[in-house]
């Protein structure tokens, strides 16, 4: 039996590092599976991003440790429930496992963005009935801002099909003509969807979406919801990633230190006056470059 056992685990170690060779390293962007949905946002979908290992994988770690979603509330920042968010879900520890670290791996490579500039994975499980108001994925309270500044871009991976209802729409966005023709041949779409652009979701895709403008200033038109599922069940993964690196431990207040290794040139180039909140900050919120500004 002993014996049985160590064959089982090796042998599950293989399969995850072989799954893990051949979605990590191997992975090549193929633009022709790459579609852009919409400008404004930019938003595009990655047609079978993820295999189904991939996806099956996410889902056999989450499902024992689903719990009641929570948001974030907009002055303390701080988790609360929420009718807002009424699905399951859990965080995947970044590099948990040869597969995760593919995964996360496949992200930076699509989206050109550092994998530490990534929070952990959120894997999500929406029931039927189940749902996600329209939202900003970029935070408005300073607390969630102060770890790796704004949330600039979102991988929003699918990992089933849903039978009806469960697409991520983006009410705001503009729609181009041919996008518009495109929406109204589908009759698979559900009510709340056919309010803007919306993603079906498909087993494996992925869609790609930014909330900050080029310039790194919120860009309200991201804003973008989970339609109710109608018919049957919906699991999605939600990588986050933020403008600068979330894995780096936040200075307390008391400390002077620049941030950047060109703080030193800026600040010469006067941008301590002509771009303070990036340079310098306020007291609950530190700047990057507070030495080189003589602030501390
Ligand atoms: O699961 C979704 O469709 C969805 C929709 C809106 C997920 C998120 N937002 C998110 O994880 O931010
Ligand atoms: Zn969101």
């Amino acid at each position: 039996m002993v014996r049985f056992w160590h064959y089982a685990v090796l042998l599950s170690f293989v399969v995850i590092a072989s799954v893990a060779r051949e979605s990590s390293s191997s992975f090549i962007v193929n633009p022709s599976k790459v579609k852009q949905i919409s400008w404004k946002p930019r938003a595009f979908v990655y047609e079978g991003f993820l295999t189904d290992e991939e996806c099956n994988h996410m889902i056999s770690l989450a499902k024992s440790e689903l719990k009641r979603s929570y948001v974030a509330d907009n002055e303390s920042g701080k988790s609360k429930l929420s009718e807002v968010r009424t699905s399951s879900g859990m965080f995947i520890r970044k590099a948990k496992d040869p597969i995760v670290s593919g995964i996360e791996e496949k992200i930076a490579t699509w989206t050109f963005l550092p994998k530490d500039n990534g929070e952990d994975i959120q894997v999500l499980r929406y029931e039927e009935g189940q749902k996600y108001e329209s939202h900003h994925d970029y935070f408005v309270d300073k607390v969630n801002i102060a770890r790796g500044g704004h949330r600039m871009a979102t991988v929003l991976m699918y990992l089933t099909d849903v039978a009806k209802g469960g697409e991520t729409v983006f009410p705001d966005a503009e729609q181009s003509p041919r996008r518009r023709s495109m929406i109204s041949d589908d009759d698979d779409l559900s009510d709340c969807a056919k309010r803007g652009v919306a993603v079906k979701p498909r087993k494996g895709d992925a869609l790609l979406f930014f909330s900050l403008h080029p310039t790194a200033i919120p860009d309200p038109i991201s804003l973008h919801g989970g339609c109710p599922v109608l018919e049957g069940e919906k699991w999605s993964a939600t990588k986050w990633i933020h403008v600068d690196s979330f894995d780096k431990i936040v200075g307390s207040v008391g400390n002077c230190t620049d941030s950047n290794e060109n703080c030193e040139r800026w600040a010469a180039l006067g941008e301590c006056t002509k771009n303070p909140e990036y340079m310098v900050g306020a007291p609950d919120l530190p700047g990057y470059c507070r030495k080189s500004c003589k602030k501390c």
